[in-house]
């Protein structure tokens, strides 16, 4: 059975199951939910461990403190009646006009603070509840024109506010991890830290590089024709995946968010195995919506169908290493020799010496059989259920 439970770690944001259809062109198809009704729309589909929320989407931004207490009860409740928690919470740095021309990047100083002040409050707000990772996703840093900001400006901007925030968690105890999240365009032209790989990168000049990692999302590297897994690979090998956000997109489109693996069924196979093989323990969060043809019973359908492929393809996962077809084939194309891998393990002048004295027969190791049609053809048969 593919049935999810909160040991699986999936996790829906207000922000997704409460997508109401609006899009650039068209007027929401769907009625808004309050955050308790989404809370018992996430505990309708059934095993997800949590709820994500940016701080508006919680508490809208002029609301008054007797209109946040009483959201804050109701939604309190809603999430006790479900056995639902808070893992991760995140600041609204996008919608807002003020934010038009960016957050911690803003060429005005007033805005920058401004956004750093809203930082330590949403903060406080998922502290409150108990979330224990805090994501970041800049959607406004950056520019339409290179004429408007100094790109050199905007990283060192954004690198003192992560500080400043670091600093901020230590002094309050909140024991947050911040998750940096990658995007390479949408809703700017051009957004700073394009890849995931970009933060990695950054990460390591910061203050606390420990207290930080990233966020990588499934559409955000296919939205500009990248190969999603090996971001995700290069950020567990640096010990740096702290959260993954899990959608699907046609790749090089506008910015979809279908339901995960509804589009893309290989990727989405390799990122699952990837995620299984290296025993990710971390939150998956589907950060994705339903189609906006869909009405709210539909939308439940979206958040259990997101959960139910993941576990078809951790089945898959299972199958695939146990194939004995495919795993003769996976031990034959990685071939090993004890005696040169030492030589090159470790450079020492006499590893050297004898590495420039071996002879290599190039053509014979270019005939070295690699039989790769025959390894993704059975990984297709395996994903289609025909083997
Ligand atoms: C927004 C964006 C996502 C981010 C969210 C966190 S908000 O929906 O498209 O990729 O993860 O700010
Ligand atoms: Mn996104
Ligand atoms: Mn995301
Ligand atoms: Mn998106």
């Amino acid at each position: 059975t593919f049935t999810p439970t909160p040991a699986d770690k999936f996790t829906f944001g207000l922000w997704t199951l409460g997508n109401t259809g609006r899009d650039p062109f068209g007027e929401p198809t769907r009625s808004p939910l309050t955050p308790a009704q989404i809370v018992d729309a996430i505990g309708q589909a059934g095993g997800a461990f949590g709820v994500n929320f940016h701080d508006n989407d919680l508490i809208p931004l002029d609301a008054s403190d007797q209109a946040s207490a009483q959201i804050k009860s109701d939604f309190r409740k809603a999430l006790r009646r479900n056995k639902l928690k808070i893992p991760m919470a995140t600041t609204n740095l996008f919608s807002d006009p003020v934010f038009k021309d960016g957050a911690f990047t803003s060429n005005d100083a007033d805005i920058r603070a401004y956004a750093i002040q809203k930082t330590m409050r949403a903060m406080q707000l998922g502290a409150e509840f108990g979330a224990k990772i805090y994501v970041m996703w800049g959607g406004r840093e950056g520019t339409e024109s290179d004429a408007t900001k100094d790109p050199i400006l905007a990283v060192k901007r954004y690198r003192k506010a992560i500080n400043f925030l670091c600093k901020y968690n230590l002094d309050q105890n909140f024991g947050f991890k911040f998750a940096l999240e990658a995007k390479a365009n949408e809703p700017r032209g051009h957004i700073y830290f394009a890849v995931t790989g970009s933060y990695l990168g950054f990460i390591e000049t910061l203050d606390h590089p420990k207290m930080v990692g990233v966020n990588p999302e499934f559409a955000h590297e296919n939205m500009v024709g990248l190969n999603f897994v090996h971001h995700v690979a290069q950020a567990i090998e640096h010990k740096k995946l702290f959260h993954i956000d899990l959608n699907d997109q046609v790749m090089c489109r506008y910015d979809q968010d279908f339901r995960f693996a509804s589009n893309s069924y290989k990727q989405a196979f390799f990122l699952v195995k990837l995620l299984t093989d290296t025993q990710y323990r971390g939150f998956k969060h589907f950060d994705s919506h339903a189609y906006r043809q869909s009405d709210h019973q539909d939308v439940i359908e979206f958040a259990k169908g997101s959960m139910r492929s993941y576990k078809i393809l951790e089945y898959k996962t299972d199958q695939f290493n146990k194939d004995k077809q495919i795993q003769k084939l996976v031990k034959l194309i990685n071939r090993d020799n004890r005696k040169l891998t030492s030589l090159t393990n470790k450079f020492t002048k006499k590893n050297a010496a004898q590495l420039l004295a071996t002879n290599f027969n190039r053509h014979k190791l270019a005939e070295r059989r690699l039989p790769y049609e025959e390894l993704d053809q059975l990984t297709f048969d395996l994903l289609m259920g025909v083997r």
